[in-house]
């Protein structure tokens, strides 16, 4: 008994060693799935580099390579997830099912059955993106006029004169009606290879990512939505109110949308950069982009700042490797997709943030942000493959913001930013500044894959991609486009995630999140008074806590890794609320009077 019990065993270890997985004879799910866990490592670190590449240099050639290594994975995840379906039924351990269900779920496409249909679906996605990456808007035929997205987003930022925010935001939106007929392919072959594996299409596949039914995920960010709609709204009102006093009533409508160039950001999705003109009377605000500049910290010291955050903690520093291998400036010779990404190159410590660093406040939450994904890879990276990933996509987003909601004034004073009493910024105007980031956010957060959730199931039809967007987008986040639309145009396309295939909702999710996070470490920390002036900076209790959950990477539901820190095994925007309760009260107050809503 105990010798058959060994040969089983060897013969099982000695399949997995020499032949593929997918072999008819592995017929043991524990023998499969740790086969299946090796082989993909593999490919994921070889579409990994290749993916790096392709995004630090875009040309013809490293497009291609990146394409067939991504093929490469996307086409085994599938067959392997097809392959695993044989054991449905039969006893294994809780471990190994949860694998095997991850597999089906853990990339945002499914490859088609069909091998030419894979080649041209992988050639569409490195495509895409590489079009946005390359994106440039050139008003007439001299090629030194053209703009490139970061000179765009300043102008959208700091420009307060409507007609050149017009051209802007205009501008930008002519590189994408050349994206839309192959969106309108990849969406067909992307559905194609969903439904190999048994999804209803490419947006059910994605709502399955999340531990419960997708009917049930999709019902649960609605009920989260409406938790916050209120605060949104009211928020709203304020700024169009203001927003109306300073472009006037022609521009401006009192009670309809606000026209979508004037909120400070390319896609109106967060408004940070109009704090200035809805600011309130004599609250200039702390601009920490200026701190930095007058402590002449550049693109690294921005970046080391953060990591201090995090070390402060408890957390490992950087490996070497991440400073050698980052890109941290936007290079002056090549093109590179500039959008802030954080990379975990083989899954076992090469880490890279790859990020076109200009030395303003906006890009220093964003290291943090990037720096959260970092330290959560790191966290972990000794867990089986399958599970190397976070508690569900949320999660992942909302680390590096959790830790930027601790950047308080006294955090400031205390890494020698801000002089010690150098300004009495008030709460309403701190308050008022955070919302405009994180609140302002949510509707654009949530509109996004609902657009793409549409457009997969068809109830968006190729011929109302466009006008499907700006429904979303004026019921949601009540903003119009400030000239006339069509469906020669495809606005969809001219925000990254789109034409990258990377799913958004999990952004809407960590803007929840990281006010539940916050709360819980402010707690934990034993802070007691308002939760934005909070900051956690040094508090190994809390960092122990936090790291125990990332820790747990993807190997339990993420109901049980939020209980891990927060106690509560629901994810709830009432921290946003709490966060944002002496804010509310004031912008009702200042919005007595007006008619809210559109
Ligand atoms: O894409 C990002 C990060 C990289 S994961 C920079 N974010 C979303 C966006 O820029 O649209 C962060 C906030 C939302
Ligand atoms: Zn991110």
């Amino acid at each position: 008994m105990k010798r058959t019990l060994i040969l089983l065993v060897t013969a099982a270890w000695l399949l997995a060693a020499a032949c593929s997985p997918s072999s008819d004879r592995g017929n043991d799910p524990e023998a499969f799935t740790r086969a299946a866990e090796s082989e993909l490592l593999d490919l994921m670190s070889d579409a990994e580099r290749a993916g790096w590449v392709q995004a630090n240099f875009i040309t013809e050639d490293t497009e291609i390579i990146s394409a067939q290594a991504s093929r490469r994975l996307v086409a085994r995840t599938g067959e392997l997830a097809r392959q695993a379906a044989r054991f449905a039924g039969r006893e294994m351990s809780d471990d190994t099912r949860r694998k095997i269900a991850l597999l089906r779920t853990s990339l945002p496409l499914a490859a088609p059955e069909r091998p030419e249909d894979q080649v041209e679906l992988s050639r569409l996605a490195s495509g895409l993106e590489a079009m946005y990456g390359r994106g440039r808007y050139c008003p007439d035929d001299d090629p030194a006029h053209c703009k490139d997205l970061g000179e765009l987003s300043r102008v959208l930022a700091t420009s307060r004169d409507a007609g050149e925010l017009l051209d802007a935001w205009k501008g930008w939106r002519t590189i994408a009606p050349p994206m839309r007929e192959k969106y309108q392919r990849f969406v067909e072959l992307a559905n194609d290879g969903a439904r190999g594996l048994g999804f209803a299409d490419t947006g059910a596949m994605w709502r399955s990512g999340y531990d419960m039914e997708p009917d049930a995920f999709a019902a649960e960010v609605e009920r989260l939505w409406e938790q916050v709609r209120p605060l949104y709204e009211q928020l709203h009102c304020y700024v169009r109110a203001r927003l109306r006093e300073h472009y006037g009533a022609e521009v401006v409508p009192e009670t309809g949308p606000i026209p979508a160039h004037l909120l400070g950001n390319m896609w109106s999705q967060s408004w940070g950069n109009v704090y200035d003109l809805v600011a309130p009377e004599g609250e200039g605000g702390i601009d920490v982009g200026r701190l930095l500049e007058a402590k002449k910290v550049d693109a690294e010291g921005m970046v080391r700042y953060a990591e201090g955050f995090f070390t402060s903690l408890g957390f490992d520093s950087l490996p070497e490797t991440f400073w050698e291998r980052s890109l941290l400036r936007k290079p002056r010779d090549r093109d590179v997709v500039c959008h802030a990404s954080a990379w975990d190159i083989d899954l076992s410590g090469d880490l890279r943030i790859k990020m076109c660093i200009e030395i303003n406040e906006e890009d220093f939450v964003t290291i943090h942000h990037e720096l959260g994904h970092i330290f959560y890879y790191q966290s972990y990276d000794h867990l089986s493959p399958l599970y190397r990933q976070s508690a569900n996509d949320g999660f992942h987003e909302a680390v590096g913001d959790t830790i930027a909601l601790s950047i308080t004034p006294a955090y400031l004073e205390q890494i020698g930013l801000l002089e010690p009493g150098a300004t009495s910024e008030d709460d309403t105007a701190l308050l008022l500044k955070m919302a405009l980031e994180k609140v302002a956010f949510l509707p654009f957060g949530l509109l996004v894959d609902q657009w793409r959730w549409k457009v997969f199931s068809g109830e968006i039809p190729a011929d109302a991609y466009n006008a499907g967007w700006w429904e979303l987008r004026e019921k949601l986040q009540g903003i119009a486009p400030p000239v006339e639309r069509s469906e020669a145009d495809f606005d969809p396309g001219a925000k990254y995630h789109v034409p990258a295939n990377t799913p958004y909702m999990r952004y809407f999710l960590a803007h929840v999140l990281q006010f539940q996070f916050h709360k819980a470490l402010c707690e934990l920390a034993g802070y007691q008074g308002p939760l934005h002036r909070c900051s956690i900076y040094g508090n190994r209790e809390a960092g122990r806590r936090l790291h125990e959950m990332l820790a747990m990477g993807r190997s339990r539901p993420w109901p049980e890794a939020l209980e891990t820190l927060t106690g509560s095994r629901q994810m709830d925007a009432s921290a946003v609320k709490d966060y944002f309760a002496p804010l509310m009260e004031w912008l009702e107050q200042q919005n007595q009077g007006r008619s809210c809503g559109w």
